[in-house]
């Protein structure tokens, strides 16, 4: 696999000379200046791959061109979005960057309630609180019907937390949820937004009466559009799971479990419509038996995010270190590294693999990175794979 890095732009306090010293080889990336819904013009787009290129590395990936919602809740002004999307996609076509992610979550993108979440030996991680989730919902945004949403021990979890809940802990949250992990990522919710909760309350509203099956129709509706445009200059889409892969916040989800994934090759059976392996966000659910999933979706992967879970019961669950947890990375990496070799004897391009959300250690705690994003918990979990990967090239060569 190509060992990729994600990367935010020429602002990220990584800079590309560091990345190429521990071994990166590919940079995944976003014009993240750009507005939602905007069209990336050819210029913008040759300006940073050029500059990629002149630190000896590649743009590999796009992470992500974002789908604006009303893509995904058929808004009056869908068909417009997806011109530009196509545009957008015209123009990454014509100046070579053909590996596109994205995802289909509604609203939220990635979800955790702990950002910096104490490990025993002092680093720490992210971390998923399935009542604090659970408060967030019922006691701050108030959501209509949210307790419905809820099993009974998780209902009383919250009526206990509530006798303690500090104004402090409550903004605490609101950060974690809807603030911190979104505006670096292109979500929705920004900092430096006044009123987040107001303005993701209004966004969940876009949703009422959107249903699973409405769901995904429209987002059979986006690929089939914009399919021509990825034949024409052979790009191939890889939509990222659903993390956590659950229902959240009375939205639907789409890209949770392999039911779902079989439904949306199938829906739009082409091989540029494709996935990224996130077995991150995939161990995350009990319901995925990941090393199952990545020999069944190897051959329409064309990204993988290496990265594992552990699930802790309750709906509770936190990133494990890259060598444990109930991805299996050692496994996936002999599955895609077979693949990989497959699609090259077939005269293909490599598999892009990037490792994601290291643990936050030494300075990470205080140089100020993006929640997940840190430096040298990531570069120890590169440093972990390229291992994997090694030894996996070593017991092929026998
Ligand atoms: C979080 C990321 C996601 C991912 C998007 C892809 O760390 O994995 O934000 O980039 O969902 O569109």
């Amino acid at each position: 696999m190509e060992k990729t890095w994600r990367w935010f732009g020429k602002k990220d306090k990584i800079t590309l000379s560091m990345l190429r010293q521990i071994g990166v080889e590919g940079i995944v990336t976003a014009l993240h200046e750009v507005k939602n819904g905007d069209i990336w013009t050819e210029e913008a787009i040759m300006d940073l791959k050029n500059y990629i290129e002149s630190y000896g590395m590649r743009w590999s990936v796009v992470e992500s061109l974002p789908v604006c919602e009303a893509i995904k809740y058929a808004g009056p002004e869908r068909d417009q979005l997806i011109e530009n999307y196509i545009i957008s996609l015209e123009n990454l076509g014509k100046c070579g960057v053909k590996t596109i992610c994205y995802n289909f979550m509604p609203v939220l993108d990635w979800a955790r309630t702990d950002l910096k979440h104490p490990w025993p030996d002092g680093s720490t991680s992210l971390y998923f609180d399935y009542a604090s989730f659970a408060y967030f919902d019922i006691k701050i945004l108030q959501r209509q019907g949210a307790e419905n949403d809820f099993p009974a021990e998780i209902l009383a979890k919250v009526e206990e937390m509530d006798k303690t809940m500090t104004p402090e802990g409550k903004h605490q949250l609101v950060e974690n949820i809807i603030v911190k992990t979104q505006g670096f990522v292109n979500g929705n919710i920004s900092e430096g937004d006044k009123e987040p909760i107001k303005k993701f309350k209004a966004l969940l509203d876009l949703y009422k009466g959107i249903d699973k099956a409405a769901l995904r129709e429209n987002m059979k509706y986006f690929l089939n559009a914009i399919m021509p445009v990825c034949e024409k200059w052979d790009i191939n889409m890889c939509v990222h799971p659903d993390d956590p892969p659950m229902e959240v916040l009375g939205l639907p989800r789409i890209v949770r479990t392999a039911e779902d994934i079989d439904w949306f090759l199938g829906a739009v059976d082409n091989p540029h419509n494709g996935l990224t392996f996130c077995a991150g966000s995939l161990s995350a659910g009990e319901q995925n038996q990941v090393v199952e999933m990545a020999r069944k979706y190897a051959s329409r992967t064309h990204f993988v995010h290496m990265r594992s879970c552990e699930v802790l019961g309750g709906g509770n669950f936190i990133e494990a270190p890259h060598y444990a947890g109930r991805a299996h990375l050692v496994e996936l990496t002999r599955i895609f590294t077979a693949e990989e070799r497959r699609r090259n004897a077939n005269g293909g391009i490599g598999l892009p693999m990037r490792v994601d959300h290291g643990k936050d250690i030494l300075d990470d705690a205080v140089n100020g990175y993006n929640p997940g994003y840190g430096f040298y918990g990531r570069m120890l979990a590169l440093g972990q794979v390229t291992g994997m990967m090694a030894a996996v090239e070593d017991e092929m060569a026998k």
